[in-house]
C-alpha cells in the first residue's frame, strides 16, 4: 500500500497520467509559418483550439539554445542567491507560491517585464555586469519572439480580413506595450514514482490575460490544454518548436470567436521542465473591446474595459478563475 504522498500542500489532479489521454501531435494543429496556407490554419486553430504549434518560425535556435543554458544557470544557483530577485512583486524570482491568491504548485521561476532597463536595474544579482550573457541572450529572445508574434498576429488579422493588419500587432509593438516574459522550472518530482494514478500540479489551469502568448520548452512532457468539451489534452515537447495560446484580451478582441485556452502543467517524475513565456500584452490604458469590423450586426458578448482595469481583477483572482466573467454581458 503506497504511504500518504510525501509533498502535502500541492494539489494532486486525477488518474490521467500526462500521456494516458494524449492525443498524438498531429491532433494539435501545427502552422508552418513559410507556408500560404498558414492564415487560415491559424484562424481555425485559433476558433477550435485556442492554440497551436508553430514550425518554420524564423527564431535563430541559437538565441533559444542561449537563453535556456543561462537559465539553467540561475536556477542552479543555491535558493538563497535566487532569492535575492524575489518575491515576485509581481516581478521577481517567485518559489511555488504562484499570484496573491494562494496558488501554488510544483515549479520555481522568473518573472520579468519586456522592458530591459527595469529588470536590469530591479534584480542587479540576476543581470550583474558579470552575467552580460543572461542580459544579451533574454534580450535577443525577447525581440526576436516578439516579432514573431507580431507576424503570427498580422496573419490573424488577415485571416479575419480586417484592413488594418497591425490592428493586434501595435499594441505589442508600442512603447508603451505591458508584455511580460516568465521562466519556469519544474524541478522532477520523484514522490510521483510510487503512484500510476496520480499527477502533481506544476502550474494550475488558467487562462493567459494578455493577447497572445508564446511559449517554448525543453523536450520534457508536461504541458496539457484543454478541449471545449473539458478533457485534457497532453502537448508533446518539442524544444525547436514554439506553441501560441490565445489570451482572455483576444477572445474579447475577436467578440469571441477565438477560444482564450485553458491549460495547465502536470510536474513529471524524473526530468526537469524548463519553459520560456513571452506574454505580449497591450498598453495599461488601452481600451479592450470587439472590434466594430468583426460585429456585423452581432451583439457585443463583452462590456468594454481598460488592460489595466483587467490586470486589477486578475490580480486579485484565484488562477483558475473565470477572469472574463465580470466582463460578459448577460
Ligand atoms: C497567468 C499568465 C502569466 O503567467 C501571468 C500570471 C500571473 C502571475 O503569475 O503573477 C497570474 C496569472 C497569470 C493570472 C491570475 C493571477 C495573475 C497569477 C494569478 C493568480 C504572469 C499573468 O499575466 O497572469
Amino acid at each position: 500500500v503506497p504511504s500518504k504522498p510525501a509533498i502535502e500542500p500541492f494539489s494532486y489532479v486525477g488518474n490521467s497520467m500526462p500521456n494516458s489521454n494524449a492525443l498524438y501531435s498531429h491532433q494539435i494543429p501545427l502552422v508552418d509559418l513559410s507556408k500560404p496556407d498558414s492564415k487560415s490554419l491559424i484562424i481555425k486553430a485559433c476558433e477550435e483550439f485556442g492554440f497551436f504549434k508553430v514550425v518554420n518560425h524564423g527564431v535563430p535556435l541559437d538565441f533559444i539554445s542561449r537563453l535556456e543554458e543561462e537559465a539553467v544557470k540561475f536556477f542552479s544557483l543555491p535558493l538563497v542567491e535566487k532569492e535575492k530577485a524575489g518575491p515576485p512583486d509581481p516581478f521577481g524570482y517567485g518559489n511555488k507560491k504562484i499570484g496573491w491568491g494562494g496558488d501554488v504548485g510544483w515549479v520555481e521561476y522568473l518573472l520579468l517585464t519586456t522592458n530591459p532597463s527595469f529588470n536590469y536595474r530591479k534584480f542587479p544579482s540576476v543581470f550583474s555586469e558579470s552575467s552580460e550573457r543572461f542580459r544579451s541572450a533574454l534580450g535577443d529572445y525577447i525581440s526576436a519572439v516578439r516579432d514573431m508574434a507580431c507576424e503570427v498576429l498580422e496573419s490573424m488579422a488577415d485571416g479575419l480580413r480586417i484592413q488594418q493588419r497591425d490592428i493586434f500587432s501595435k499594441l505589442l509593438m508600442d512603447e508603451q506595450s505591458d508584455s511580460f516574459f516568465r521562466l519556469n522550472h519544474y524541478p522532477p518530482c520523484p514522490e510521483l514514482e510510487a503512484f500510476d494514478d496520480r499527477n502533481m500540479i506544476g502550474f494550475g489551469e488558467h487562462t493567459d490575460p494578455q493577447i497572445i502568448s508564446v511559449l517554448r520548452s525543453n523536450n520534457t512532457s508536461g504541458l496539457q490544454i484543454s478541449m471545449k468539451d473539458g478533457t485534457w489534452v497532453s502537448v508533446p515537447p518539442d524544444q525547436n518548436s514554439f506553441f501560441i495560446n490565445v489570451g482572455d484580451s483576444l477572445q474579447v478582441m475577436t467578440n469571441g470567436r477565438f477560444r482564450s485556452v485553458r491549460h495547465r502543467v502536470l510536474a513529471n517524475s524524473s526530468k526537469s521542465r524548463v519553459s520560456m513565456i513571452y506574454f505580449g500584452g497591450p498598453p495599461l490604458s488601452e481600451r479592450i473591446a470587439p472590434l466594430p469590423c468583426l460585429m456585423k450586426g452581432k451583439e457585443s458578448l463583452y462590456k468594454e474595459f481598460t488592460w489595466f482595469e483587467y490586470k486589477k481583477a486578475a490580480y486579485n483572482s484565484r488562477l483558475a478563475d473565470d477572469r472574463l466573467e465580470h466582463f460578459q454581458r448577460v
